[in-house]
């Protein structure tokens, strides 16, 4: 006899007719989960599916990845190129020949007019690495502009300069598996449950086999929170101190490693002497961790035999986020605690090919983390390249976060968004838009027309997304994987590597270089230049990074495998071999709640959604959880401004204003919303996002707000039913 659910149907999972499976790499998270995807009869892609022998998720997807394959033919994806006189003049339909000639003689003009500099290049974290490092080539080899840079200014930049300042080059030491030896996980500013799931899977699998203890900041209860042993509810903006007051305990008590100091650091002195000042009681009343929990922490991590922390856009996006990162490492050298198993400084990257750009995108210098302010670089990469060396400026152009100012001031004239809307993701948009619509001339090459930044532009570009094309990305873990081409792009969009080296060919010094044809092509060419360099590709090729489901850098010529981490051998990149411990004085500059706007505005992400949902927000199975922008507040804050569950509510900051749904819940103390950054219009026409001195990157979560019923709730509700759009 059958009883309860063994009456009911089995779980059917309807056969969607696949005859081949094709090997890809995730595009949305940086966790770089390996994919296949179906294909059935007519060559459609019908299903994904995790690799089982993949290291990284070993068969897992998170629901974004299971329903990957839908974004190929969703609403609003670009067909043909578009062209416009007017920004505010209908597009007219065009041929990729007119659209490229449109945007190489706009370049031309605006740079004869005004300078090389005068026109500008933004990109993302979101393409492939082969064409990261051939948009390189074009921007740094051919246009010669030094104002081009890439949105991980708003993702990474804090971590990149962080890892400069203190181990003298960028690049994750560590990697997942030191979830499988570490005493101690640090987890500051990282929701993982939601933002990498199966990182997160990968954790929960080693406290499977071994408990340890898992200590979380964050100023709200989160999914991580909720299961950490320890949650350090910390007051926004102030992690620098809090880091301070480890360290301060960890030294007073004689807790460090002082063989580690003595033989791998410089800089001890100064260092000391600041943190000093941090003692656990003057920190406690700035970060509103008490003293006992600062001293139980500090103990915890520095008696266990390996600890490690992990960190994302809680400390990234901070007015201190660079000095953040340092202050973790500082915290992990002073404990011998790089480059062992289970010790490691593990900055948790975001988009899926954060560190690609990172690597070979020349965005902040040259290819294969060359600088431009290196003689020795420039000439060589001028030599490959077959241009002269004195094209190339000799420092960094204007960060992302700068380059929209000089718009605004009039320095930069034409500009060119690739894989990016930052009338969604930057802050303060009324200005962003001002911007956009101050410039003679923008082009928006993205994979969406519908892509609310598009509203601004004269020519539209539209590109092939994902496993439309082929190349590499390098995850969190420098773990370089491989997307094999799928599909052929929807309609008439073309890879971003064609756009690219077609531009090229437009300008004079383009036609004199060789650009590529093939992704593998553009593979070998930077695989050569990373010969003998840090992030060494010499052993690597499509067909073994495919076979081995991904290879970490370094991975020299002949070795069979990569490198799980680096500095092992305790040698950093500073000239004298040490790691620099820094004293970081904290200065707190943040707008903070007060009298007429006494909310702490915090923002992020949810696990169903991706960024400003181009693609999220169209996939039905995805977007059906949080289709409508919301926040989440504290229900007695609710309470006494007289908000209900379900209500709506009109948020006021110094930038502007925004409606959102209310959710009550006690993740997040009274004095504090959090609103997830993915809807257009809503949370960054609030945000202020002040700029880290030392990596430009925006505090995006960190502004005050005034919060009261939204007056006329019916007519909110449909506003905030046209914003669902799909
Ligand atoms: N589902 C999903 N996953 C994603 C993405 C996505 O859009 N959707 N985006 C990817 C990208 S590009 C990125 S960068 C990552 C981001 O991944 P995460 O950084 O993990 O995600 P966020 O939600 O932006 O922020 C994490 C936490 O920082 C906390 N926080 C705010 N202020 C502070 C502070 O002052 N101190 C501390 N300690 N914490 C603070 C917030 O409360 C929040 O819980 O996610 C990646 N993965
Ligand atoms: N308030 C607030 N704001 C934030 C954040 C926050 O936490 N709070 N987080 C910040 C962070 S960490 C990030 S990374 C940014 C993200 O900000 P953005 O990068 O501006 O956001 P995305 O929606 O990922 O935009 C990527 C675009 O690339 C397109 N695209 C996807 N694949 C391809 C492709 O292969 N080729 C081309 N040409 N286009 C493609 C997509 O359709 C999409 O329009 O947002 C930042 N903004
Ligand atoms: S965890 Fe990240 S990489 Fe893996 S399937 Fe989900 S979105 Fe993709
Ligand atoms: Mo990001």
């Amino acid at each position: 006899m059958l009883f309860g659910r063994d009456k009911k149907n089995p779980i059917k999972i309807a056969d969607k007719g696949v005859i081949e499976w094709k090997y890809t790499t995730c595009g949305y998270c940086s966790t770089g989960c390996s994919i296949e995807v179906g294909l059935n009869d007519k060559g459609e892609a019908v299903a994904s599916r995790g690799v089982g022998g993949a290291d990284v998720n070993r068969g897992k997807l998170c629901l974004k990845g299971i329903f990957e394959h839908e974004l190929f033919r969703l609403p609003g994806r670009g067909k043909t190129p578009l062209m416009r006189d007017k920004h505010y003049d209908p597009f007219r339909k065009t041929g990729w020949d007119e659209a490229l000639d449109k945007v190489a003689s706009e370049i031309k003009r605006i740079q004869a007019q005004h300078g090389r500099d005068s026109f500008a290049i933004v990109s993302t974290g979101q393409i492939m690495t082969e064409e990261f490092y051939t948009l390189g080539k074009l921007a740094r080899g051919v246009i010669g502009t030094n104002n081009y840079d890439g949105n991980t200014t708003l993702c990474m930049a804090s971590a990149v300069s962080g890892y400069k300042r203190s181990f003298g080059s960028d690049g994750p030491p560590g990697c997942y598996d030191d979830f499988e030896h570490t005493e101690c996980l640090l987890a500051i500013g990282s929701n993982l449950p939601e933002q990498h799931p199966i990182i997160f899977w990968r954790l929960r699998l080693a406290l499977e086999k071994r408990k340890f203890p898992i200590i979380v900041i964050d100023p709200r209860v989160t999914m991580f929170a909720q299961m950490a042993d320890i949650h350090l509810p910390i007051t926004p903006g102030t992690d620098l101190v809090l880091l301070n007051s480890l360290a301060h305990v960890i030294l007073e008590e004689g807790l460090e490693d002082r063989a580690y100091i003595e033989a791998h650091t410089s800089n001890y002195d100064e260092f000391s002497k600041l943190v000093k000042q941090y003692d656990p009681l003057t920190a406690s009343r700035i970060c509103g961790i008490d003293e006992d929990t600062i001293r139980n922490v500090a103990r915890t991590y520095a008696k266990a035999g390996a600890a490690m922390t992990i960190w994302t856009m809680g400390i990234n996006q901070s007015t201190h986020g660079s000095d953040g990162v340092v202050g973790i490492n500082n915290l992990n050298l002073i404990t011998g605690n790089i480059g062992k198993p289970g010790g490691t400084s593990l900055s948790i990257t975001g988009q899926s090919n954060a560190m690609g750009t990172r690597e070979w995108s020349s965005c902040s210098g040259l290819p294969g983390y060359r600088a431009l302010e290196s003689e020795q670089d420039r000439s060589d990469i001028a030599q490959f390249w077959g241009i002269d060396p004195e094209f190339f400026p000799k420092k960094r152009g204007l960060f992302q976060t700068d380059i929209f100012p000089a718009i605004e001031a009039g320095r930069i004239k034409g500009l060119w968004l690739i894989a990016t809307n930052p009338m969604t993701s930057m802050t303060n948009t009324s200005r962003i838009r001002k911007i956009l619509e101050k410039l003679d001339f923008l082009v928006v090459q993205d994979a969406y027309e519908d892509v609310e930044t598009n509203e601004y532009s004269h020519v539209y570009l539209p590109a092939a997304v994902w496993a439309e094309k082929e190349g590499c990305f390098t995850n969190t873990e420098r773990r370089v994987n491989l997307t094999r081409n799928v599909i052929k792009p929807n309609a008439d969009s073309k890879s971003d590597l064609w756009i690219f080296s077609q531009m090229a060919k437009r300008f004079e010094q383009g036609q004199k270089m060789h650009f590529p044809e093939t992704a593998e092509a553009v593979f070998e060419e930077l695989r050569t230049l990373s010969k003998g360099r840090m992030l060494d590709y010499s052993g690597m090729s499509y067909d073994k990074i495919e076979q081995q489901r991904g290879i970490q850098w370094p991975c020299t010529d002949g070795n069979e495998t990569g490198t799980p981490r680096l500095y092992s051998d305790g040698k950093f990149q500073h000239a004298d071999g040490k790691a620099k411990l820094i004293p970081l004085p904290f200065v707190d500059n943040n707008e903070r709640p007060d009298k007429e706007y006494p909310f702490w505005l915090n923002s992020g992400r949810v696990v169903e959604h991706f960024h400003t949902r181009t693609r999220t927000g169209k996939v039905g199975n995805i977007n059906k959880f949080s289709p409508t922008p919301y926040m989440e507040m504290n229900p007695d804050a609710a309470r006494e401004l007289g908000i209900e569950h379900g209500n709506y509510a009109r948020l006021t900051s110094r930038r502007g204003d925004a409606v959102v749904m209310v959710q009550l819940t006690q993740r997040v103390p009274p004095d504090m919303v959090f609103i997830p950054f993915h809807y257009h219009e809503c949370v960054n026409r609030l945000a202020l996002g002040l700029l880290d001195p030392h990596s430009r990157q925006p505090a995006f979560k960190q502004c005050a707000v005034h919060i009261a019923p939204a007056t006329d709730q019916q007519s909110a509700a449909i506003r905030n039913k046209a914003a669902r759009a799909y």
